[in-house]
């Protein structure tokens, strides 16, 4: 009859180291979750140098475009009608465009002006500054 009285209060003690033991052990919730970032996209595909876009409307280049040496230039044709952007001298750069399309060309890394003309239309001209 002792062994059984004994039982009980053995029970109640592990009971107790039992739960106490849990509680400790899962008392910190691992919810450490970090904010989501504010951003995903980078900016542009032309990340580290300036984004530089030569729009044609109407059959014209638009004002002269200033760019850093080597910058990559987007070339955005609004019109129906092909155009392409040439390097008047040399062949610094040439790029043809697609009436409503684009097309991306590299600016020369040399610094200077850079006079260019479309080659279906001779009466086009524009000036890319590279500086
Ligand atoms: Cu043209």
């Amino acid at each position: 009859m002792n062994a059984r009285r004994k039982l009980p209060s053995l029970w109640l003690v592990l009971i107790l180291l039992g739960t106490g033991g849990c509680a400790v052990g899962s008392g910190t919730p691992a919810s450490t979750s970090a904010p989501p970032p504010d951003s995903v996209y980078g900016g542009g595909p032309t990340a580290g140098t300036t984004a530089a876009t030569i729009t044609i409307k109407d059959f014209a280049y638009g004002d002269p475009l200033t760019v850093t040496p080597g910058a990559a230039v987007t070339v955005t044709n609004i019109d129906t009608a092909p155009h392409t952007v040439t390097a008047d001298e040399g062949a610094a750069f040439d790029a043809e465009v697609k009436g409503g399309g684009t097309a991306t060309f590299t600016a020369p890394t040399k610094p200077g002006s850079y006079p260019y003309h479309c080659t279906f239309h001779p009466n086009m001209h524009g000036t890319l500054i590279v500086k």
